[in-house]
């Protein structure tokens, strides 16, 4: 079998996707996630000009040897841009592989450890009785697991708070639409934050009871020591996960916070490789895997850095807001089905547009998620659709402090 045509699919259905879809001499096609929230053209240019013309004639069962050539014959290895392309061939191919064979990818990796993927979903107010609503409408919904975001008094506008995001829509989703040509600011202040977050978990365990798994997502803002201060102060309340409590390109800080705290911690999304991975694993510094299969080179990586961490009872947690595409999500619900070491996967429905291009056979019933049976991924690209919806482009916000130096966002 031959590889006889890559082509990509930047669309634009809600928000941007850019899609590679390989087709082969047998007439099987695959695809692949290479969307880059807010920098989708330089993955489409990247995989348009440097990785269609080297997959020309290539056997497309090779994925391995595929996966390895694109890697290394690059020469300049990693980073978001080069693995969000490799992803998407890495998708591609197993999606085409899994169609010959007339299997699910999930069968290819080892079959079910088991029946669902257990889910979280995302609850955020402005202030209580709004987040009270959102979680109890998450908990009609099936969720069984929730990530409380909340605004906080002397912060205007706040990462995760559905009712004052820039999104069109309703709900908390960063859609580009509508968000103009440039980025929007938004403010923050850590010592609000940190004396604010406390309260808003006693209010829900007292509200809600203790059993609900609670997550929170610290956006990469906190240095080491503030970091220690709240996974410290948010012990009471029994997190599943504090995310991103610091930035992750320094891995020493996890230490500091370790030593403080047991609150479990996940970081990883905007991960690319199982090197960014390597210390937090072997020295147990975090307890959840955050990659997404679509910046992390694709379904073969994220195969082995959670066989990596399950020597270190280390789980998954694998990215899932609604910019990681129907694809991408197809690709990590199939690993997190096969892996023994799976613990919960993020899930964000959709919007209507987005299912109108993607068609999917992923199921979302009483909480848990399952990538459903049908041979390869299961999702197909409906490109009638695809080409309705222009692309637009869309940055993601950035944060100022008080005295207008930009902090992360
Ligand atoms: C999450 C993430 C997202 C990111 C987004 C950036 O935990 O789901 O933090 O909300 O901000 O994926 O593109
Ligand atoms: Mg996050």
């Amino acid at each position: 079998m031959k590889i006889t045509a890559a082509d990509v699919i930047v669309t634009s259905p809600s928000r941007n996707f850019v899609t590679l879809k390989i087709t082969t001499d047998e007439g099987i096609t695959g695809l692949g996630d290479a969307t880059l929230n807010g920098r989708e053209l330089a993955v489409a240019t990247y995989l348009k000009e440097h990785l269609a013309p080297l997959l020309l004639n290539r056997d497309p069962h090779n994925i391995e040897d595929t996966w390895q050539f694109l890697y290394r014959s690059s020469y300049w290895r990693r980073g978001p841009v080069t693995m969000a392309a490799i992803a998407a061939v890495d998708m591609a191919l197993w999606d085409i592989k899994g169609k010959v064979a007339g299997l699910p990818v999930y069968q290819l990796l080892g079959g079910a450890s088991r029946t669902g993927l257990r889910t979280y979903g995302h609850a955020s107010g402005r202030d209580l009785p709004e987040l009270f609503d959102s979680i109890r409408e998450h908990l009609e919904e099936g969720y069984k697991s929730i990530r409380i975001q909340t605004s906080v008094p002397g912060i205007k506008s706040l990462y995760g708070v559905a009712a004052q995001a820039q999104s069109s829509g309703e709900r908390y989703d960063y859609e580009p639409a509508g968000r103009g040509d440039l980025p929007t600011e938004e403010d923050w202040d850590t010592r609000a934050y940190l004396r604010h977050v406390p309260t808003v978990f006693e209010a829900v365990r007292n509200e809600f009871g203790p059993e609900i798994p609670l997550l929170h997502d610290g956006h990469h803002r906190m240095t080491p020591i503030q970091a220690a201060k709240l996974g410290k102060s948010l012990e009471p309340y029994d997190l599943y996960w504090l995310e991103d409590c610091t930035p992750a390109e320094n891995q020493d800080a996890l230490r500091l916070v370790r030593q403080h705290t047991t609150t479990p911690l996940a970081i990883g999304e905007v991960f690319n490789t199982v090197y960014d991975f390597q210390t937090l694993i072997r020295e147990q510094l975090i307890d959840y895997v955050r990659a997404a299969s679509t910046h992390f080179g694709g379904i073969s990586p994220l195969k082995k850095v959670m066989d990596y961490a399950a020597l270190y009872q280390i789980r998954s947690g694998f990215h899932g807001p609604t910019d990681v595409s129907p694809v991408g999500l197809a690709a990590q619900s199939h690993v997190g089905l096969a892996i023994h070491n799976f613990g919960i996967q993020e899930y964000m429905e959709h919007s209507e547009a987005t299912n109108s291009v993607f068609e999917q056979s992923l199921n979302f019933a009483d909480g848990y998620l399952h990538p459903g049976d049908k041979p390869g991924l299961g999702v197909e690209l409906n490109e009638e659709a695809a080409a309705r919806f222009e692309y637009q482009r869309a940055y993601l916000p950035y944060n100022r402090l008080a005295d207008g130096t930009v902090h992360d966002w």
